[in-house]
């Protein structure tokens, strides 16, 4: 059975909440990244790259990396139209998940979160995490630009890109604990309300 490798609250999220949007059966798999058990021998051998979210499939293979694992399950259950393959649509859903996972994530987070990533001198990483937040609120303002007439970033239906953008809104809403730009907050609170979300959020003890 298809199983994903998560941790409560990370990236692996929107991930869990497109398996319960598509329905089929799935297994979870818990990795304490605070307890550093990407690291473990385990793991290791699951995912080399220490990282959730891992996707294991039927045949044992291991697929990594949100964006190949969203569209991987997007275009195997195309029923649930989660990935449009009309050309305009789908190059502005790609562009709407780089954006978060490449660099809201990578850039803007990783700053906020792991300074000494960006730099070994403490001294630095007030300035780091600054230039994080700045990378995170441009990426919100820009997000709030396309959800101004729209209900899902791709319109009346919710995409890979709507699950992206959720984990980041929920890092935002509940880890940060800022405020969200008012069309991103109206996405977020739409995301919420859907029973899909609502059970990933609960079955990762975050509801
Ligand atoms: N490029 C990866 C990034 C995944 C990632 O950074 N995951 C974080 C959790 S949100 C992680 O596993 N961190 C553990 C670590 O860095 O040690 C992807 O798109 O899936």
């Amino acid at each position: 059975m298809t199983k994903l490798f998560y941790s409560p609250g990370s990236c692996a999220l929107g991930i869990h909440v497109l398996l319960e949007e598509i329905g089929a059966p799935f297994e979870l798999a818990k990795v304490n990244l605070a307890a550093r058990e990407q690291f473990s021998a385990d793991y290791v051998k699951v995912n080399p790259k220490s990282k959730v979210p891992a996707l294991m499939r039927d045949d044992g293979s291991v697929l990594t990396e949100w964006p190949a694992i969203a569209t991987w399950l997007a275009l195997n259950h195309p029923d649930k139209g989660l990935l449009s393959l009309e050309k305009e649509q789908l190059a502005r859903t790609l562009e709407a998940v780089d954006y978060v996972c490449a660099s809201l994530h990578m850039q803007g987070f990783t700053r906020v979160w792991k300074p000494e990533a960006f730099s070994p001198n403490e001294a630095d990483h007030g300035a780091v995490k600054a230039r994080g937040q700045e990378i995170i609120d441009k990426g919100l303002i820009w997000f709030d630009g396309e959800l101004a007439s729209k209900a899902y970033l791709g319109g009346a239906q919710m995409s890979i890109a709507d699950a992206a953008l959720f984990y980041l809104e929920f890092w935002v809403a509940e880890r940060l604990k800022q405020p969200l730009p008012a069309h991103v907050g109206a996405h977020y609170a739409r995301m919420r309300a859907r029973p899909a979300v609502a059970k990933a959020l609960a079955d990762e003890g975050l509801a």
